[in-house]
């Protein structure tokens, strides 16, 4: 045993080394596990073994209160809230733990005791990208701010092997690289293999008839596989409750089929092992439906019967009967990726637990409750009948049943009215016929909702009008938060230091505190200490630049960032066009006095969305000339970050000034991007759309970068026969620009390169660049103007991060428990 070891070992029991938070146990506890678990003494371990050897002293940290809160829940029996997501981008583990155990400081100086950085350790981590974008996201956010209330909940999702993709920017283009994010182990995993459930996928149903001569119905699949749970603990802030994430991994049922192998079938054997585990190998790119892939209808289902088949094992465990399960768990649907949940419960209860059609029904719609992430009529979820027929044939039986009664109820509310029973019905009979999800999730939900006030009411007005006028006490808005924990006191520590010594510590867990910081946004001195924060954030994030993009930026220039996924509807073309339109004013003006700026861009496209990847195409493009133009230099810089992340995001938003926030009014169902920037002191330049509307209002009008059509609008200027031709050959600038990216400026001479962007926003342009580009030009003149002002930009920013304080996932969290799950939240004692 090194010296180092024994010495730090010594005098430390076994229990302090498992549980303590003083820097002498976190060093023993360090030491032990890089001796124990990674077979390595101080001398020759590598930054990965150091990481682990953290990694695990944490997560004995989080074990001992994990063990602790499953026993209060099984002494208590609470209400337990179940999230069901296909999708959860948790970001890295390691720096918000420590942070919510309350020792990153002891760690630091622990660490620092022998030799290493605590930082490069974080660095290390490879965060699980298993997740698109928003909508993972929100549901990571979810998971804190449930454990930070302490109410029972689990989140049940898919442990995919490969995440979303590693996007490499080559030759100007996104080229995707598989994410192998499981290379060196994932230390914050607990595999369960006992907790494991059958799936069974295909085949055929027959009628029986039991004993007691009572008809029932049997599936007889022709593939069955295992789901394993593997748990990783979320822990709350500041509190003992640690909540499960837990996520299902495929299996080949038998593990290994010896009856192929003694006929000699090794291959085949071998073979289907791999098949069953590529349910859960790799995430759906895509953040729009994917229509008749069969392998994303498995992957929906094999997480849905697993966790309804471990909700079931839980509540038995209880003593309660089954037609109590709905008293025990409240089960959110995340969008409609597991709205197959409400036919599988049918299923559950009526085939496998003999229950009675009509009370198992009764359970089924008071148990779910959904949420609508989008309004784009194209991202609606639908199945194709004779895919569904063939996967899951006895749920394609419970639907048609389900939708049988739901219709008779939409005659006997509207007769005749045979258009609204075919608008309404869960089977779109349009060949070659498909399962429409959503209309699934409606019928099987007590609570329907829409993730922002704007989206709440376009849902009821526009895709689920007709379910409104059936139901309206259903539907209801909450409106998305982010959790302050991560995108504040973990991204921008040097701001939270700030708040803590200006208001106390107590803002992270209710930011209505933030408000008192009113007091102080005039004040020079605060206003100094205010720039100094942000100017570090930027000159922190212009050295990951260099470093990267291998492009130096200046961190005195205007910080202008837009970093989400890319997508015609997100506009950020409209961004590009913008930076043409100064490149050009400069190139008539030279000697034009504007506003420097760095433009950044972040964001992945779906590998088979064209225009979106042209679209980072034109980004780069453009980047490549502007910045290797003399003329420009000083005034301009853009840059397009390769590989956006929730990691990434940890440097980008606290270093932005200007935060983009450009779709198409009525597009974004909220947008999360949004408030992690106005929390970090950026203020936002945008549409009325999604939360971008409330953030205005909170923030006030004066504080908020407004352009564009409304809503309402947008819809009119489409339905009155829209023609970009007219606007660009009215607006001379506008054309000047457009021109010059059609001329090949950007692309070596190569006309045909931009051509279908181009051609797109001239001829049809359905997402309305055109019409609000005056508008976007003429409001971006404003914040150039305002951001020399650095005392009135320093008093808007500062009014942002005080007025912010509703889009704390805990406001979110409390709405939804308080309006929908009726759950309560119960203390841990450790
Ligand atoms: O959900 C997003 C919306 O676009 C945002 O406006 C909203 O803020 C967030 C959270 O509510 N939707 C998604 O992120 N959707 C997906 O990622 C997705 C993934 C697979 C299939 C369909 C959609």
């Amino acid at each position: 045993m090194a010296e180092s070891h024994r010495k730090a070992l010594n005098g430390t029991n076994r229990e302090t080394i498992r549980t303590g938070l003083s820097e002498e146990s976190i060093r023993a506890a360090f030491l032990d596990n890089l001796f124990y678990l990674q077979g390595r003494f101080p001398e020759v371990a590598t930054l990965n073994d150091q990481y682990k050897a953290l990694a695990y002293t944490v997560r004995d940290r989080l074990l001992h209160r994990w063990v602790a809160t499953t026993r209060a829940y099984q002494k208590a029996n609470p209400r337990t809230v179940c999230y069901l997501s296909a999708e959860y981008l948790p970001g890295p583990f390691l720096g918000n733990n420590l942070l919510n155990l309350g020792i990153e400081e002891p760690t630091r100086r622990a660490l620092a005791g022998l030799g290493i950085e605590l930082d490069a350790l974080l660095e290390h981590e490879e965060e699980p990208g298993l997740g698109n974008g928003g909508l993972g996201r929100l549901a990571a956010c979810f998971m804190d701010s449930l454990a930070t209330l302490q109410v029972p909940a689990i989140g049940y999702g898919i442990r995919y092997e490969f995440g979303i993709f590693d996007q490499v920017i080559r030759d100007g283009g996104q080229v995707e690289t598989t994410d192998n994010w499981l290379r060196f182990g994932n230390p914050w995993e607990v595999r369960r293999p006992a907790i494991a459930y059958d799936v069974r996928i295909g085949g055929y149903t027959e009628q029986t008839t039991d004993a007691q001569g009572r008809f029932g119905v049997r599936w007889v699949p022709n593939e069955v596989f295992n789901g394993i749970a593997v748990d990783t603990a979320i822990l709350g802030h500041g509190v003992n409750t640690v909540n499960l994430l837990r996520l299902w991994t495929a299996e080949a049922a038998e593990g290994f089929d010896f009856h192929a192998f003694n006929r000699g079938d090794y291959y085949g054997a071998v073979v289907r092992e791999v098949r069953s585990e590529t349910i859960s190998k790799v995430l759906y790119p895509n953040d729009e439906p994917e229509i008749g892939k069969r392998l994303r209808l498995l992957q929906q289902y094999f997480f849905v019967t697993c966790s309804l088949q471990d909700m079931i094992r839980i509540h038995r465990t209880t003593g309660q009967p089954l037609d109590k399960f709905h008293e025990k768990f409240s089960v959110q649907l995340n969008d409609t990726h597991p709205a197959i949940a409400v036919a599988e419960l049918m299923r559950l209860l009526v085939d496998e637990h003999q229950m009675g059609w009509d009370a198992a029904w009764e359970v089924t719609r008071h148990t779910f409750a959904y949420t609508n992430h989008t309004l784009l009529p194209e991202a609606l979820e639908k199945w194709p009948i004779p895919l569904f027929q063939n996967v899951l044939p006895r749920h394609l039986e419970i639907i048609y049943e389900i939708n049988a009664r739901f219709l008779d109820e939409v005659r006997l509310r509207h007769p005749f009215d045979t258009a609204r029973v075919q608008r309404m019905s869960i089977i779109d009979e349009a060949p070659p016929r498909f399962v429409r999800m959503a209309h699934l999730a409606c019928v099987g939900s007590f609570a329907i909702n829409g993730v922002a006030e704007l989206h709440s009411r376009l849902l009821k007005e526009t895709v689920l009008r007709d379910f409104f006028e059936l139901w309206p006490e259903k539907f209801q808005n909450k409106t998305n938060g982010v959790t302050p924990r991560r995108f504040v006191m973990l991204s921008n520590p040097g701001l939270s230091r700030l708040l803590t010594r200006t208001l106390g510590a107590g803002w992270a867990r209710d930011p209505s505190q933030l408000r008192v910081l009113e007091r102080h946004a005039d004040d020079a001195a605060f206003q100094q200490e205010w720039r100094e924060v942000k100017r570090s954030r930027k000159e922190a994030l212009a050295a990951r630049i260099l470093d990267r993009c291998n492009v130096s930026i200046d961190p005195d220039s205007l910080f202008d960032v837009q970093a989400k996924r890319i997508h015609e509807y997100k506009r950020q073309h409209l961004n590009v066009l913008h930076i043409v339109t100064l490149y050009n004013r400069i190139k008539f003006n030279p000697g034009l006095d504007i506003t420097p700026r760095t433009f950044i861009f972040g964001g992945k496209a779906a590998p088979g969305y064209a225009m979106a990847k042209l679209m980072i195409r034109l980004i780069n493009a453009v980047a490549d000339v502007v910045n290797r133009d003399p003329d420009v230099a000083g005034r301009l810089r853009v840059v397009f970050l390769p590989n956006f992340s929730v990691k990434l995001g940890h440097g980008l938003y606290p270093a932005a000034d200007l935060s983009e926030q450009l779709s198409t009014a009525g597009k974004e169902a909220s947008g999360t991007g949004n408030m992690k920037f106005s929390m970090n002191g950026a203020l936002t330049i945008g549409t009325l759309d999604g939360a971008n509307v409330e953030i205005r209002e909170e923030v006030g009008a004066d504080n908020f970068f407004l352009f564009g059509l409304t809503a309402e609008e947008v819809v009119r200027t489409l339905a009155e026969g829209y023609r970009p031709w007219d606007i660009y050959n009215a607006n001379l600038e506008l054309k000047g620009v457009i021109d010059l990216i059609a001329s090949g400026h950007f692309s070596h001479g190569d006309r045909t390169v931009f051509q279908p962007l181009v051609d797109h926003l001239v001829w049809h342009d359905n997402y309305l660049l055109l019409a609000d580009y005056a508008g976007y030009i003429a409001c971006q003149e404003q914040a150039g103007l305002t951001y020399r002002d650095s005392r009135q930009w320093t008093r808007m920013s500062i009014l942002n991060v005080a007025r912010m304080g509703k889009f704390s996932s805990d406001r979110t969290i409390a709405e939804y428990c308080r309006d929908i799950w009726r759950a309560e939240p119960m203390a841990v004692d450790v």
